[in-house]
């Protein structure tokens, strides 16, 4: 088994057998500018802290697959020139060759298991962008949801995306799509979308109960927790729905493809709202750090 380098804090907690919260770090490294990817890295973790659990932020660095990073390892991850956007077809790459990068929702979830690290927490996952029946674009996170028992809390697919094509995908790979607390499906910025969410649960206690009979059953994958942004920090849906529109043209037009289009368009968002979908993304991210925390506890 590939080795992996676990920092003094989570090593500590997992000898203890305490609950444990892994962290992805594409956000750093690919989400959001520089220093606000670091302040928000650790508000993150602090959130984690505060709610009884440990952290382990997951990344790649020299080739070393890290779960859980010390204080100069985050910051020097915030600050790479260049690095690699790690998803699953890339972490084999990336370990052999000694490169440095953040893990995406599908390869953060692959260190997780290999950690035995049960819940997950980021901002927003991939899924089927607009335009998809041209651009194939379809995140590699979903086919990983189906695969990889890991319970991931997310603020929504994000909003960019083509929500009603990303839930049918979701539901033919069989993966549990559960709003938290409400109804609608959140999406990301927005604390509800116009589409209804499959599942809903209350409760972290519930949240839990569910991982285990899903381990009991037998099932592989994860399930995929949607947790709305809290309402003062959240943008409305329809307000959103406008300018991604015409962001997403923009990225076609510039002929972005690939794993460039969700970078793109999350920093074309921020400076077309001023800066409110990235105070939205920290908020969002800190709101579930702390309820991924409850779950871990409650497992
Ligand atoms: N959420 C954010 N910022 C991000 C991402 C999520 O607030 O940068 C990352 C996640 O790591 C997710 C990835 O797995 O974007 C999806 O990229 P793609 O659509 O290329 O699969
Ligand atoms: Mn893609």
């Amino acid at each position: 088994m590939v080795h992996l380098i676990w920092s003094p804090e989570a090593a500590a907690a997992r000898a203890a057998g305490a609950p444990l919260v892994a962290l992805e770090s594409t956000i750093i490294t690919h989400g959001m500018p520089y220093p606000d990817n670091l302040t928000t890295a650790r508000a993150a973790e602090d959130e984690v802290r505060a709610a009884g659990a440990t952290p382990a932020t997951i990344a790649v660095l020299d080739g070393e697959l890290h779960v859980g990073l010390e204080a100069a390892q985050l910051d020097r991850l915030a600050r790479l020139p260049g690095p690699m956007k790690l998803s699953r077809a890339d972490l084999a790459v990336a370990l052999a060759t000694g490169a440095s990068g953040g893990t995406t929702v599908a390869a953060t979830m692959i260190a997780a298991a290999l950690a035995g690290i049960d819940v997950f927490a980021t901002g927003g996952i991939g899924g089927v962008h607009l335009g998809a029946a041209h651009s194939w674009d379809v995140s590699a996170d979903l086919h990983e949801l189906a695969q990889t028992r890991v319970t991931v809390v997310c603020a929504g697919p994000k909003a960019i995306l083509d929500l009603p094509k990303t839930l049918e995908v979701l539901e033919t790979l069989g993966v549990p799509v559960i709003a938290y607390g409400q109804d609608a499906l959140p999406a990301f910025w927005a604390p509800a979308s116009p589409f209804a969410a499959p599942l809903r649960m209350d409760g972290a206690g519930m949240i839990a109960a569910a991982h285990r009979a899903r381990a009991d059953l037998g099932l592989p994958g994860g399930q995929l927790i949607c947790n709305p942004v809290p309402a003062r920090d959240g943008i409305a849906y329809t307000k959103l729905a406008a300018l991604i529109g015409t962001a997403a043209d923009d990225a076609a037009k510039a002929g972005i493809a690939a794993k460039d289009v969700t970078p793109y368009l999350l920093s074309h968002l921020n400076t077309a709202t001023a800066g409110r979908t990235l105070a939205a993304n920290t908020a969002l991210i800190r709101n579930n750090a702390r309820l991924a925390a409850a779950i871990a506890c409650a497992l």
